[in-house]
């Protein structure tokens, strides 16, 4: 089990941070995970969601005419999710009515595992006698093997089961995406073993037919490979105000998009930077830590996957990072490129 994976480890970093407080245990530790300054922000201090209240549902994708998924997160789960649905592209609408934010994330299950299989795998991480040891979810991960190696180790499979994506929502809030579901039994879940909702099952069947949706997107973020890891390669300008973002991952593992603001302008070093530092590290000169936030989310898909976005973003200055762990080499994703900065000017 070496692989170590960003957001199961985050759910880790999470559970300690969580007796303190249970504000910033949710999206904000679960999509930075290990490594860097930036990480740690998140998982202890930082992390809250701002939204724009009172968004409107964005009609860019509702207006494709695609098949809906009206998917309702609480505080305890997920309302809305059909047991069984044909393959196809759909619109997704996410609306939260819980106290935190919430994620619902489109993930197959690998072959053998069913969704009790995987709600009783997110319970032995989250509920064991001494959560909130990464030792302890480590060994709960890797099957009872204690291991230092094993530390936050995520499971294998996670990095070649199809994840089509899906949204996040700050509590209040509705936000939209387009996906694509195959076939196959999949799980509907946080992204975070310690997030309140239990994962729901989904069976996909038959086959995914007819051309991928096309709408207009503002901006195209490809997540590709490159010799050091990598990166977001950004097509057009965020804007503010409600846009479509289309994510189109043509790298070889699975990536999120998590969007930061920051209280000041970040050099792409500073940024890096952030991203590699230590956990208690001296932040950029003018930069109090407590003052990001996260205020979108798209979340992971796997290599092959697309997706479409509707980011409300206001004037201000953005980070935009995947924290998913590189199983070749420990590091966040981050770590290895796949990290960007833009203002968005008033
Ligand atoms: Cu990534």
């Amino acid at each position: 089990m070496q692989p170590r994976h960003g957001r199961f480890e985050g759910g880790l970093t999470a559970l300690a941070q969580r007796r303190e407080s249970r504000r910033g245990f949710l999206l904000g530790s679960a999509k930075v995970a290990a490594g860097g300054a930036l990480a740690a922000m998140f998982a202890g201090r930082a992390g809250g969601w701002a939204f724009a209240q009172g968004t409107p549902v964005a009609s860019a994708l509702a207006s494709l005419g695609l098949p809906e998924l009206k998917i309702t997160a609480t505080d305890t789960g997920y309302e809305g999710v059909p047991a069984e649905t044909a393959a196809g592209w759909y619109l997704v609408t996410l609306s939260n009515t819980g106290q935190g934010p919430a994620t619902a994330d489109f993930m197959q299950l690998p072959q053998g595992m069913s969704i009790a299989d995987f709600q009783a795998l997110l319970k032995s991480i989250a509920g064991t006698p001494a959560a909130g040891t990464p030792a302890a979810a480590a060994t709960a991960m890797a099957g009872g093997t204690p291991s230092a190696e094993a530390a936050g180790a995520p499971p294998p499979w996670y990095y070649q089961v199809y994840m089509a994506g899906g949204a996040a929502a700050a509590p209040g809030q509705t936000v939209q995406a387009v996906i694509e579901l195959r076939p196959g039994d999949y799980a509907v879940w946080g992204e975070d073993p310690t997030v309140p909702q239990q994962p729901q099952g989904l069976k996909v069947t038959g086959t995914v037919s007819g051309a991928p949706p096309a709408p207009a997107a503002d901006v195209t973020v490809d997540e590709v490979n490159t010799a050091s890891g990598f990166a977001f390669r950004v097509q057009g300008a965020f804007k503010a105000g409600p846009q479509v973002v289309k994510v189109d991952n043509t790298s070889d593992q699975p990536h999120f998009i998590l969007v930061i603001k920051s209280p000041v302008a970040l050099t792409q070093a500073q940024a890096e930077q952030l991203a590699m530092e230590e956990p208690n590290a001296t932040p950029p000169a003018g930069l109090n830590p407590n003052e990001l936030q996260t205020v979108a989310l798209a979340a992971t898909q796997s290599a092959g996957a697309t997706s479409w976005h509707v980011f409300d973003l206001e004037a201000g200055h953005y980070i935009i990072a995947c924290f998913v762990t590189d199983p070749k080499t420990g590091k966040t994703h981050a770590m290895e490129g796949m990290i960007d900065v833009f203002d968005i000017g008033g």
